[in-house]
């Protein structure tokens, strides 16, 4: 057999690195009785869910600062502050107001159920605590927080991240390819002249353009790479394990591609678009996001310069 090479290790890691799972979510518990917390942690605890336990009522707003949960599970009867008090306290802090809440107590009668819902909780579990209903109701909650979540970083024209999400992971991807010695293109695209296909053909027709951009830059180049809507009419992508050589061709199939792609005009006028392109790299341009941004967007406008629908390197 061929032996394993440090070329074969590179690949497995790049492997995990693709395939890396989504982070896990983590649940905060908060019951005076660590029985409790031992019992809700052991049902919940799995590669996708972690359990934060805490049984002082009083470091409920620390813990929250120091593990950022997905989700709260909180007793209502505890010695100090009840769980409504808590509650009412938590939803007063914007930064945790759309986390969901969910109580868990021994009492369930209409008096207790209006008072859960009125200091902001979503939902209530009673004791004891059926794993598998715990197990399903936590897990949707937090299905939907990941979705909402997941929408909220993205532009909702064209689907693509929006700029502070992109960055962010951009950040990991470009230490990741430095850690692994690969390569990374950023491209700066922008669409030509589109001011003029607004004022020629409409600003409906101009969104259709922008959505088509989107279509395209979702669809094609690696799952993995990243898109990005910059604002307007401006794109960012960032190709993984590609120089800026080989992401020329790449985006000069895409700009080949849309450049097929006929529009309609508000009056039934026929159209076609092109865009251009700057893109920098690292390593060849370093390894720093902001001179790669700023590389990349001084050769956009150099392709501007030159006549537009090209891409500069
Ligand atoms: P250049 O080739 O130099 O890039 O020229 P340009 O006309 O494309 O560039 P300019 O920056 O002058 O115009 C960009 C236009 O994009 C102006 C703005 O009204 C339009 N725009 C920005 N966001 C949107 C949008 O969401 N929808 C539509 N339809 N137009 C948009
Ligand atoms: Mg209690
Ligand atoms: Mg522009
Ligand atoms: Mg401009
Ligand atoms: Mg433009």
């Amino acid at each position: 057999p061929r032996p394993f090479s440090a070329r074969d290790l590179t690949e497995a890691v790049e492997r995990m690195v693709a395939a890396r799972r989504p982070e896990r979510s983590r649940v905060l518990v908060l019951d005076d009785d660590p029985e409790a917390v031992r019992v809700l942690s052991a049902a919940l605890t799995s590669a996708l869910v972690e359990v934060v336990g805490i049984g002082d009522p009083y470091r409920l707003v620390e813990a929250l600062a120091e593990h950022r949960p997905d989700l709260l599970l909180l007793d209502v009867e505890m010695p100090g502050p009840s769980g409504f008090d808590l509650c009412r306290i938590v939803r007063s802090m914007p930064e945790w107001r759309e986390m969901p809440i969910l109580f868990i107590t021994t009492h369930t009668g209409v008096e207790f159920r209006v008072a859960a819902f009125r200091s902001g909780a979503d939902d209530y579990l009673a004791k004891p605590v059926l794993r598998e209903e715990l197990w399903a109701r936590v897990q949707s909650r937090l299905e939907r927080t990941r979705l909402a979540r997941e929408r909220a970083e993205r532009d909702a024209l064209t689907g693509l991240l929006l700029r502070r999400p992109f960055l962010d992971n951009l950040r990991a991807r470009m230490a990741d390819a430095q850690r692994l010695s690969r390569p990374l293109t950023l491209g700066f695209l922008d669409v030509d002249h589109f001011k003029k296909v607004n004022d020629t053909h409409g600003h409906l027709a101009g969104d259709r353009v922008l959505m088509q951009m989107g279509r395209l830059l979702a669809t094609r180049f690696r799952r993995e790479d990243l898109r990005c809507r910059w604002g307007g009419e401006e794109f960012v992508v960032a190709l993984l394990g590609a120089t800026a050589d080989r992401a020329r061709d790449i985006l000069a199939r895409t700009a080949a591609e849309l450049s097929r792609i006929e529009f309609e005009g508000d009056k039934g006028q026929r159209f076609r678009v092109t865009f251009s392109a700057g893109l920098a790299d690292m390593p060849r341009d370093g390894a720093d996001l902001e001179t790669l941004l700023r590389l990349a967007d001084e050769r956009l406008y150099r392709a501007k310069v030159q006549g537009r629908n090209r891409i500069e390197l």
